[in-house]
Protein backbone atom coordinates (compact mmCIF):
# COMPACT_ATOMS: atom_id res chain seq x y z
CA UNK A 1 0.00 0.00 0.00
CA UNK A 2 2.55 2.65 -1.07
CA UNK A 3 1.38 6.52 -0.14
CA UNK A 4 1.86 7.48 -3.95
CA UNK A 5 -0.25 4.75 -5.22
CA UNK A 6 -2.99 6.12 -3.10
CA UNK A 7 -2.16 9.56 -4.07
CA UNK A 8 -1.96 9.10 -7.64
CA UNK A 9 -5.66 7.35 -7.45
CA UNK A 10 -7.01 10.60 -6.09
CA UNK A 11 -5.16 12.69 -8.60
CA UNK A 12 -5.85 10.41 -11.59
CA UNK A 13 -9.42 10.00 -10.78
CA UNK A 14 -10.38 13.72 -9.77
CA UNK A 15 -8.73 14.90 -13.13
CA UNK A 16 -10.60 12.65 -15.08
CA UNK A 17 -14.31 13.82 -13.69
CA UNK A 18 -13.38 17.29 -14.14
CA UNK A 19 -12.32 16.57 -17.60
CA UNK A 20 -15.37 15.24 -18.18
CA UNK A 21 -16.76 18.67 -16.73
CA UNK A 22 -15.63 20.61 -19.31
CA UNK A 23 -18.46 20.13 -21.55
CA UNK A 24 -21.72 19.24 -19.87
CA UNK A 25 -25.30 19.32 -20.83
CA UNK A 26 -26.29 21.25 -17.48
CA UNK A 27 -24.09 23.19 -14.67
CA UNK A 28 -25.58 23.86 -11.65
CA UNK A 29 -25.12 26.08 -9.21
CA UNK A 30 -24.98 25.57 -5.40
CA UNK A 31 -25.96 22.23 -4.07
CA UNK A 32 -27.99 22.66 -1.50
CA UNK A 33 -32.09 21.02 -1.33
CA UNK A 34 -33.29 22.68 -4.81
CA UNK A 35 -30.32 22.18 -6.57
CA UNK A 36 -29.39 18.42 -5.72
CA UNK A 37 -33.46 17.99 -6.89
CA UNK A 38 -33.35 19.56 -9.90
CA UNK A 39 -30.13 17.24 -10.44
CA UNK A 40 -31.36 14.57 -10.08
CA UNK A 41 -34.60 15.19 -12.26
CA UNK A 42 -32.09 16.00 -14.66
CA UNK A 43 -29.44 12.74 -14.89
CA UNK A 44 -33.18 10.95 -14.90
CA UNK A 45 -33.66 12.15 -18.25
CA UNK A 46 -30.32 11.39 -19.60
CA UNK A 47 -28.77 14.53 -19.45
CA UNK A 48 -25.44 15.08 -18.55
CA UNK A 49 -25.69 17.33 -15.20
CA UNK A 50 -22.94 18.88 -12.59
CA UNK A 51 -22.97 20.91 -9.90
CA UNK A 52 -20.21 22.77 -8.36
CA UNK A 53 -20.93 23.95 -4.32
CA UNK A 54 -18.73 26.65 -2.74
CA UNK A 55 -18.52 24.40 0.47
CA UNK A 56 -16.81 21.72 2.18
CA UNK A 57 -20.27 19.97 2.82
CA UNK A 58 -23.72 20.07 0.82
CA UNK A 59 -26.95 21.06 1.57
CA UNK A 60 -26.84 24.66 1.98
CA UNK A 61 -29.51 25.60 4.54
CA UNK A 62 -31.56 22.20 5.06
CA UNK A 63 -29.55 20.32 7.42
CA UNK A 64 -29.79 23.36 10.06
CA UNK A 65 -33.79 23.32 9.84
CA UNK A 66 -35.52 25.63 11.56
CA UNK A 67 -33.14 27.71 14.22
CA UNK A 68 -31.08 24.38 14.41
CA UNK A 69 -33.76 22.24 15.59
CA UNK A 70 -32.80 19.94 12.46
CA UNK A 71 -36.30 18.96 11.86
CA UNK A 72 -37.86 20.28 8.41
CA UNK A 73 -41.17 20.44 7.35
CA UNK A 74 -43.09 19.65 4.28
CA UNK A 75 -46.23 20.00 3.10
CA UNK A 76 -48.66 17.93 1.25
CA UNK A 77 -47.94 18.68 -2.66
CA UNK A 78 -44.15 17.61 -2.12
CA UNK A 79 -44.60 14.36 -0.54
CA UNK A 80 -44.64 12.19 -3.81
CA UNK A 81 -41.23 13.53 -3.94
CA UNK A 82 -40.03 12.47 -0.70
CA UNK A 83 -41.60 9.08 -1.25
CA UNK A 84 -39.65 8.85 -4.56
CA UNK A 85 -36.37 9.36 -2.65
CA UNK A 86 -37.55 6.95 -0.05
CA UNK A 87 -36.94 9.57 3.11
CA UNK A 88 -39.29 9.05 6.22
CA UNK A 89 -42.09 11.43 6.99
CA UNK A 90 -44.12 12.10 10.41
CA UNK A 91 -47.75 13.30 9.88
CA UNK A 92 -47.63 16.22 11.79
CA UNK A 93 -51.32 17.26 11.28
CA UNK A 94 -53.59 17.31 8.01
CA UNK A 95 -51.22 18.39 4.45
CA UNK A 96 -48.00 18.08 6.78
CA UNK A 97 -44.97 16.38 7.43
CA UNK A 98 -42.20 16.68 9.42
CA UNK A 99 -38.68 15.06 8.04
CA UNK A 100 -35.49 14.89 9.68
CA UNK A 101 -33.08 17.35 8.35
CA UNK A 102 -29.63 15.41 8.09
CA UNK A 103 -31.63 11.93 6.68
CA UNK A 104 -33.14 14.15 4.20
CA UNK A 105 -30.05 15.92 2.90
CA UNK A 106 -28.29 12.92 2.69
CA UNK A 107 -30.62 10.46 0.76
CA UNK A 108 -31.08 13.37 -1.95
CA UNK A 109 -27.49 13.92 -1.99
CA UNK A 110 -26.86 10.18 -2.15
CA UNK A 111 -29.53 9.66 -4.84
CA UNK A 112 -28.53 11.84 -6.71
CA UNK A 113 -25.08 10.85 -6.97
CA UNK A 114 -25.98 7.52 -7.87
CA UNK A 115 -28.59 8.97 -10.73
CA UNK A 116 -25.28 10.59 -12.38
CA UNK A 117 -24.50 14.21 -11.05
CA UNK A 118 -21.11 14.93 -10.63
CA UNK A 119 -21.03 17.17 -7.73
CA UNK A 120 -17.84 18.94 -7.14
CA UNK A 121 -17.56 20.40 -3.63
CA UNK A 122 -15.34 23.37 -2.36
CA UNK A 123 -15.14 24.84 -5.98
CA UNK A 124 -16.97 28.29 -6.35
CA UNK A 125 -18.45 30.08 -9.46
CA UNK A 126 -17.49 33.17 -9.89
CA UNK A 127 -18.50 34.21 -13.18
CA UNK A 128 -20.02 32.93 -16.22
CA UNK A 129 -19.33 32.60 -19.73
CA UNK A 130 -21.48 34.80 -22.32
CA UNK A 131 -21.90 34.48 -25.97
CA UNK A 132 -24.23 36.25 -28.31
CA UNK A 133 -26.44 37.28 -25.07
CA UNK A 134 -26.74 33.70 -23.95
CA UNK A 135 -24.46 32.30 -21.02
CA UNK A 136 -22.93 29.35 -22.02
CA UNK A 137 -20.99 27.99 -19.13
CA UNK A 138 -19.05 28.89 -15.49
CA UNK A 139 -16.36 30.17 -14.67
CA UNK A 140 -14.43 28.48 -11.92
CA UNK A 141 -11.99 28.69 -8.84
CA UNK A 142 -11.47 27.33 -6.03
CA UNK A 143 -12.99 28.23 -2.87
CA UNK A 144 -9.86 28.49 -1.10
CA UNK A 145 -8.70 30.82 -3.86
CA UNK A 146 -11.31 33.04 -3.13
CA UNK A 147 -11.54 33.10 0.70
CA UNK A 148 -7.62 33.83 0.64
CA UNK A 149 -8.28 36.27 -1.64
CA UNK A 150 -5.53 34.86 -3.72
CA UNK A 151 -5.26 36.40 -7.57
CA UNK A 152 -5.29 33.17 -9.15
CA UNK A 153 -6.93 33.25 -12.44
CA UNK A 154 -9.65 30.77 -12.59
CA UNK A 155 -10.57 28.04 -15.49
CA UNK A 156 -13.81 27.37 -17.01
CA UNK A 157 -16.33 24.73 -18.12
CA UNK A 158 -19.25 25.10 -20.62
CA UNK A 159 -22.54 23.84 -20.76
CA UNK A 160 -25.77 24.47 -22.51
CA UNK A 161 -27.72 25.40 -19.57
CA UNK A 162 -26.33 26.92 -16.39
CA UNK A 163 -29.09 26.39 -13.24
CA UNK A 164 -28.67 29.59 -10.63
CA UNK A 165 -29.60 27.42 -7.52
CA UNK A 166 -27.47 29.36 -4.79
CA UNK A 167 -30.03 30.37 -2.49
CA UNK A 168 -30.46 33.47 -0.55
CA UNK A 169 -27.46 34.92 -2.13
CA UNK A 170 -28.84 34.64 -6.28
CA UNK A 171 -25.24 34.40 -7.01
CA UNK A 172 -24.92 33.70 -10.93
CA UNK A 173 -27.93 36.38 -11.20
CA UNK A 174 -26.15 38.95 -9.33
CA UNK A 175 -23.11 38.33 -11.30
CA UNK A 176 -24.90 38.31 -14.68
CA UNK A 177 -26.31 41.68 -13.36
CA UNK A 178 -22.61 42.95 -12.53
CA UNK A 179 -21.27 42.11 -15.75
CA UNK A 180 -24.28 43.09 -18.69
CA UNK A 181 -26.12 45.30 -16.34
CA UNK A 182 -30.42 45.24 -15.88
CA UNK A 183 -30.52 42.31 -18.14
CA UNK A 184 -32.49 39.85 -16.76
CA UNK A 185 -36.26 39.21 -17.40
CA UNK A 186 -37.38 40.66 -13.59
CA UNK A 187 -39.84 44.08 -13.55
CA UNK A 188 -36.65 45.96 -13.30
CA UNK A 189 -33.74 43.63 -15.15
CA UNK A 190 -31.94 43.59 -11.83
CA UNK A 191 -31.95 40.95 -9.07
CA UNK A 192 -35.07 42.50 -6.91
CA UNK A 193 -34.75 40.70 -3.47
CA UNK A 194 -36.58 38.17 -1.51
CA UNK A 195 -38.98 39.68 0.83
CA UNK A 196 -39.85 38.88 4.56
CA UNK A 197 -41.42 35.96 6.04
CA UNK A 198 -44.71 34.82 4.39
CA UNK A 199 -44.16 31.43 4.45
CA UNK A 200 -47.83 30.58 2.05
CA UNK A 201 -47.09 32.91 -0.33
CA UNK A 202 -43.39 32.49 -0.54
CA UNK A 203 -43.96 28.43 -1.44
CA UNK A 204 -46.73 29.60 -3.58
CA UNK A 205 -45.08 31.68 -5.80
CA UNK A 206 -41.71 30.01 -5.96
CA UNK A 207 -42.89 27.49 -8.56
CA UNK A 208 -43.87 30.34 -11.00
CA UNK A 209 -40.61 32.10 -10.26
CA UNK A 210 -38.62 29.05 -11.61
CA UNK A 211 -37.78 29.37 -14.56
CA UNK A 212 -35.36 31.05 -17.10
CA UNK A 213 -33.83 34.65 -16.45
CA UNK A 214 -31.53 35.08 -18.91
CA UNK A 215 -31.14 33.29 -21.83
CA UNK A 216 -29.28 30.04 -20.52
CA UNK A 217 -29.64 30.47 -17.17
CA UNK A 218 -32.31 28.99 -15.03
CA UNK A 219 -33.24 30.10 -11.61
CA UNK A 220 -34.50 27.69 -8.98
CA UNK A 221 -34.90 27.64 -4.87
CA UNK A 222 -35.01 30.36 -2.55
CA UNK A 223 -32.70 32.19 -5.46
CA UNK A 224 -35.93 32.16 -7.44
CA UNK A 225 -37.65 34.12 -4.96
CA UNK A 226 -35.10 36.47 -4.51
CA UNK A 227 -34.48 37.19 -8.40
CA UNK A 228 -38.31 37.94 -8.83
CA UNK A 229 -39.12 39.89 -5.19
CA UNK A 230 -40.69 36.81 -3.61
CA UNK A 231 -41.16 36.40 0.33
CA UNK A 232 -38.91 33.73 2.34
CA UNK A 233 -40.78 31.25 3.89
CA UNK A 234 -38.70 29.79 6.79
CA UNK A 235 -37.97 25.76 7.46
CA UNK A 236 -40.98 24.60 4.83
CA UNK A 237 -38.94 23.32 2.26
CA UNK A 238 -41.66 21.52 0.14
CA UNK A 239 -41.21 24.27 -2.28
CA UNK A 240 -37.58 24.14 -2.18
CA UNK A 241 -38.27 20.31 -3.98
CA UNK A 242 -40.90 21.37 -5.96
CA UNK A 243 -38.91 23.99 -7.95
CA UNK A 244 -35.69 21.65 -8.23
CA UNK A 245 -38.21 19.55 -9.98
CA UNK A 246 -39.34 22.12 -12.44
CA UNK A 247 -36.31 23.42 -12.88
CA UNK A 248 -35.39 20.11 -13.70
CA UNK A 249 -38.80 19.77 -16.67
CA UNK A 250 -37.79 23.24 -17.93
CA UNK A 251 -34.38 23.10 -18.67
CA UNK A 252 -35.22 19.33 -19.89
CA UNK A 253 -37.06 21.21 -22.52
CA UNK A 254 -33.94 23.80 -23.43
CA UNK A 255 -31.46 20.78 -23.56
CA UNK A 256 -31.53 19.82 -27.44
CA UNK A 257 -30.53 16.54 -28.16
CA UNK A 258 -31.36 14.90 -25.13
CA UNK A 259 -33.26 11.48 -26.11
CA UNK A 260 -34.90 10.76 -22.81
CA UNK A 261 -32.99 7.71 -22.22
CA UNK A 262 -31.47 7.38 -18.92
CA UNK A 263 -27.61 8.21 -18.85
CA UNK A 264 -25.09 5.59 -17.80
CA UNK A 265 -24.18 5.48 -14.34
CA UNK A 266 -20.94 5.15 -13.13
C1 LIG B 1 -20.83 27.61 -5.70
C2 LIG B 1 -22.48 28.44 -4.31
C3 LIG B 1 -22.27 29.74 -4.79
C4 LIG B 1 -21.25 29.92 -5.77
C5 LIG B 1 -23.82 29.84 -3.31
O1 LIG B 1 -29.10 28.10 0.31
P1 LIG B 1 -29.43 26.78 -0.29
O2 LIG B 1 -29.89 25.74 0.63
O3 LIG B 1 -30.48 27.05 -1.48
P2 LIG B 1 -31.88 26.36 -1.88
O4 LIG B 1 -32.58 27.34 -2.70
O5 LIG B 1 -31.65 25.02 -2.45
O6 LIG B 1 -32.63 26.16 -0.50
C6 LIG B 1 -32.95 27.25 0.28
C7 LIG B 1 -33.10 26.82 1.74
O7 LIG B 1 -31.95 26.16 2.20
C8 LIG B 1 -33.33 28.05 2.55
O8 LIG B 1 -32.38 28.77 2.79
C9 LIG B 1 -34.67 28.40 2.97
C10 LIG B 1 -35.82 27.52 2.73
N1 LIG B 1 -34.80 29.57 3.55
C11 LIG B 1 -36.03 30.15 3.97
C12 LIG B 1 -35.78 31.33 4.86
O9 LIG B 1 -36.78 32.01 5.20
O10 LIG B 1 -34.62 31.61 5.25
O11 LIG B 1 -28.16 26.21 -1.05
C13 LIG B 1 -27.44 27.05 -1.93
C14 LIG B 1 -26.04 26.49 -2.09
C15 LIG B 1 -25.20 26.63 -0.80
O12 LIG B 1 -24.70 25.38 -0.44
C16 LIG B 1 -24.09 27.61 -1.18
O13 LIG B 1 -22.87 27.31 -0.55
C17 LIG B 1 -24.01 27.41 -2.67
O14 LIG B 1 -25.36 27.24 -3.08
N2 LIG B 1 -23.46 28.54 -3.40
N3 LIG B 1 -21.79 27.39 -4.75
N4 LIG B 1 -20.56 28.83 -6.20
N5 LIG B 1 -20.97 31.13 -6.29
N6 LIG B 1 -23.12 30.59 -4.15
Amino acid sequence: MDETVISRAIIESFNKDLLDALEVDVAITGAGPSGLICGYYLAKKGIKTVMFERHLRVGGGLPGGGMMFNSIVIQEEAKGIMDEFGINLKKYKDGLYIADSLETISTMCSKTIKQGVKIFNLISVEDVVIRKDRICGLVLNWSAVNWSKLHVDPLAIKSKVVVDATGHETDVCRIVERKIGPKLNTETGKVIGEKSMWAEVGEGEIVKNTREVYPGLVVCGMAANAVYGSPRMGAIFGGMFISGKKAADVVGKMVKGSNGAPRAKA
